[in-house]
């Protein structure tokens, strides 16, 4: 595989490299970051970049404006008229680009705030971490919209929040937001203040680890989840002798024997 040269050009994001951190920002604030099909393939071109970048090596996402993103944009959508075959198309280029942001290499923490609903959800569940703020809330008003999710929520949002709170989510739309989102796994960490700042640390953090160990629990976790146990300890063996045999992993073992590592500690 090449390695990668410049940054995709983008119409509806926004891209800064502070450091080793990617800070990636939706940037169609006046549609509130609806995802049109344009959008979504910006994703997957940008994401296919990040996978290749070797001087990143972690992202965050975060979003112009007063809300992350608004789900499919439905105006396209009511427009085009699609037929079903169309959007059975249109929701494998949803799968495609949400894959490639959870399976680049890389971890990806999303800064979230406002509403993150629908296609918007959908889209959050394929980072690895999400830091909501105080303005921060998680919905699926598919049922409402007579329409049904089509971007991965029902392996994504199902495993983040198990099947009978998303049909819950879908049927009725209950909005979650605050320390009950954290509760029931919609976000790991919630901020007083602007998640950025956190998502930064957090990105920051997990950017030291070496890539191959970032790549392996980034990637490795979802995978080994979809196979039955025997295979998936053998997966997990596989890449526990890949990972923990690299050359990054002896120096860091070298370090923890001649005492010069950090110790786990109770913060
Ligand atoms: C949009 C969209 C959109 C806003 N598609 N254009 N998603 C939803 O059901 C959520 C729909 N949106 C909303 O409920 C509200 O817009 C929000 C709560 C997100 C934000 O409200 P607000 O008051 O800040 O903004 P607004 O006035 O509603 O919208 C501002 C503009 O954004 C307006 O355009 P304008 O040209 O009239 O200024 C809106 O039309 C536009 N806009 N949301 C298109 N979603 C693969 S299947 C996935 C299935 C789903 O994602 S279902 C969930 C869809």
């Amino acid at each position: 595989m090449p390695k990668a040269d410049s940054v995709p050009s983008l119409e509806f994001m926004q891209v800064e490299a502070q450091g080793e951190v990617l800070v990636v920002t939706l940037d169609r604030a006046d549609k509130r970051n609806a995802l049109s099909a344009a959008f979504i393939e910006e994703i997957f071109d940008l994401f296919e970049w990040v996978r290749r970048a070797d001087s990143v090596r972690a992202v965050v996402m975060r979003a112009e404006g007063s809300v992350f993103c608004a789900g499919l944009d439905l105006i396209e959508h009511h427009l085009e008229d699609r037929s079903a075959t169309d959007f059975m198309y249109i929701c494998r280029r949803w799968h495609a680009a949400f894959d490639a942001i959870q399976h680049c290499g890389k971890p990806v923490v999303g800064a979230l705030n406002g509403a993150v609903v629908g296609g918007g959800l959908e889209l959050a569940s394929a980072f690895h971490i999400r830091v909501a703020d105080p303005t921060t809330y998680f919905a699926l008003p598919e049922g409402q919209r007579g329409i049904f999710t089509g971007g991965g929520a029902t392996v994504r949002v199902a495993g983040l929040v198990g099947e009978a709170r998303m049909i819950d989510m879908m049927l009725t739309g209950r909005v979650y937001s605050g320390e009950e989102a954290v509760s029931v796994g919609l976000c790991q960490y919630l901020t007083d203040g602007p998640s950025l700042d956190r998502a930064m640390e957090i990105a920051r953090t997990a950017a030291q680890n070496p890539p191959l160990s970032n790549f392996a629990i980034t990637s490795g976790i979802a995978h080994i989840g979809n196979m039955a146990s025997a295979d998936a300890f053998y997966a997990e063996a596989f890449i526990a002798g890949i990972t923990n045999t690299q050359p990054a992993s002896k120096e860091r073992l070298a370090s923890f024997m001649n005492k010069t590592a950090a110790k786990v500690l109770k913060s």
